[in-house]
């Protein structure tokens, strides 16, 4: 048994989630629920980040005081996660005030090890990056994320010695090839640090929302500083116990590459600075693209994720995100290609072949699964392929190829609809009972696999599939089962418990042959009606 800590960044509160959070969201809970599935000890973190200069201006801009402003938005947030149906098992604000405790107690760290100098800076800042640019780093004089014009800043402010850590840094990057995933991004990473590091101004004179700066409180401490920070410090707080021997140093803080910079050289540094270990792996997937663009709420080019999902259910929203986009890559995404994948898998292979054995069943053997192999069902001709499709699954999720493993079970899905046909159990019935059985055997043993191997990716379709081949012999009904699964109730589901821990199937089932006896099945409404329009 292992440990694994997984991190989503902490979104901004300037505005309402979009596809992209919900998809960073979405990935980490495939990573998390696997994990689970392993019997891993898991924990798994999503929050929101709170202070700055761009949720300040976004109040202002709304006439609301930020306390206000934030309170009603992270509502937003905690939502999201909820209708993806991840199972978080904590959510952090960077307004509570045990966080706030934290990062002045971190930040002091730092100050004590004399890291820190007051110095005046001068020079440009994008509010919608929350970062400071210098001319070279422009595109046409904007900011290369968010095409706006950045501002001139000018004041007194504490800075770290981020150029005291280069040589850390690089030896750390060069005893830990896998540190930032995937390799082009820890090349990226690299190249930020061997161009040479500046030393970087961690508080802010002018802004008032934020963390007062400990030895000074007239200037708050900058909102990156803040913000990265809550990875620790959640699990000084969280409830349960021991959570910072448990689970630091984070096994993955997963984001995209706007984020990469900060988090693979002024993390690590600061990190370093205050004397705690670094996180094993950053893993930076790629943008959700809508036409050709990055979205972005600063763009104000964004997907809305809400309406698909509650119309069409978390499940083919997380696995449409995990099809169609490498992991790892960019990809463009689109409402067309969300209903074009939906009917074509999820309502044609997918939801056919459960409806069809499972109609087959209850027609020819009065729905108990007949006793079809020999022990074990390695006389199956899909034994092979099954087991390695789960050992292939397996190692892919182990090395956070989610899309890769959901590609490979794909093929088994698709493999036990060829089977079907090659079989023709229609003919069976009439010329050859027997083989019926055996055909019937292998296809319920086929479903069963899947639903241990498709519950990291469409959690609430593999536990009522695991409910309709009998093996969820608990009293609740179908829809009480997905809720289990944590699909949404409507209710930010922060810190709540995730479910109970008995749904989890273990990744121990994750075998050819452990179908037991004489199930009885029961086929229901389709998984996944198609859409029409
Ligand atoms: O950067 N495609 O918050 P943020 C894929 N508060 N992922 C996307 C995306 C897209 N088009 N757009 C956003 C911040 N994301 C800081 C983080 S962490 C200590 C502080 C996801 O609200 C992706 O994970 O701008 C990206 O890194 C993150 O949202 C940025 O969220």
């Amino acid at each position: 048994m292992g440990r694994f800590y997984i991190t989503t960044p902490i979104y901004y509160v300037n505005d309402v989630p979009h596809i992209g959070h919900a998809y960073t969201t979405a990935a980490a809970d495939v990573a998390a629920r696997f994990h689970r599935q392993l019997g891993d000890d898991v924990f798994f973190l999503t929050g929101t980040d709170e202070h700055g200069t761009k949720v300040e201006q976004a109040a202002v801009a709304r006439g609301l005081s930020p306390k206000e402003h934030v309170d009603e938005v992270v509502e937003k947030f905690k939502e999201v996660a909820a209708k993806v149906g991840a199972s978080n098992d904590f959510f952090i604000r960077t307004t509570d005030p045990e966080h706030e405790q934290f990062v002045q107690s971190f930040v002091q760290r730092c100050y004590d090890s004399g890291d820190v100098y007051k110095s005046s800076y001068s020079g440009l800042y994008c509010p919608a990056c929350e970062a400071y640019y210098t001319e070279e780093n422009l595109v046409d004089g904007l900011c290369p994320d968010h095409g706006t014009a950045p501002v001139h800043m000018e004041e007194e402010n504490y800075f770290f010695r981020l150029s005291a850590y280069e040589e850390r840094l690089l030896a750390h990057y060069r005893r830990h090839p896998d540190f930032v995933r995937p390799r082009h991004r820890y090349n990226e990473a690299l190249s930020f640090i061997e161009q040479g590091l500046e030393d970087i101004s961690i508080s802010r004179a002018t802004l008032k929302w934020g963390i007062a700066v400990p030895w000074d409180a007239s200037q708050v401490i900058y909102v990156w500083v803040d913000a990265l920070i809550n990875y620790l410090s959640a699990l000084h707080y969280a409830p349960g116990e021991d959570l910072v021997h448990r689970f630091w140093p984070a096994t993955y803080h997963l984001m995209a590459q706007d984020i990469l910079k900060f988090h693979g050289v002024i993390w690590p540094a600061l990190l370093m600075s205050a004397g705690y270990a670094l996180p094993e792996h950053l893993f930076i997937h790629g943008y959700l693209k809508l036409g050709g663009e990055k979205m972005s709420k600063t763009r104000g080019n964004v997907m809305d994720p809400f309406p698909l999902i509650e119309r069409y259910g978390a499940d083919p929203f997380r696995f449409y995100c995990l099809r169609e986009v490498s992991f790892g890559q960019d990809g463009v995404v689109s409402e067309e290609g969300f209903k074009a994948r939906y009917n074509s898998e999820l309502a044609n292979e997918l939801g056919n072949l459960v409806s069809r054995t499972l109609a087959m069943v209850e027609r020819y053997r009065e729905g108990i699964v007949p006793a079809g192999r020999s022990a074990g069902g390695m006389d199956s001709p899909l034994a092979p392929e099954a087991d390695q499709t789960a050992v292939r699954a397996q190692e892919q999720l182990e090395d956070m190829d989610l899309s890769g493993a959901l590609e490979t079970v794909w093929g088994f899905v698709r493999r036990l609809n060829r089977y079907v046909e090659e079989q023709a159990p229609w003919k069976q019935a009439k010329e050859a009972p027997r083989a019926l059985d055996a055909t019937l055997w292998d296809l319920v043993e086929g479903l069963r696999l899947l639903s241990v191997l498709l519950y990291p990716f469409v959690p609430q379709t593999a536990l009522v599939l695991r409910k309709r081949l009998g093996l969820d012999r608990s009293t609740g009904s179908e829809q009480e089962t997905a809720q289990a699964a944590g699909e949404s109730t409507g209710m930010p589901r922060a810190a709540e418990p995730r479910g109970r821990e008995g749904d989890v199937p273990s990744w121990q089932e994750a075998r050819w042959g452990l179908l037991p006896e004489g199930l009885r099945v029961a086929n229901g409404k389709p998984l996944f009606p198609r859409i029409q329009e």
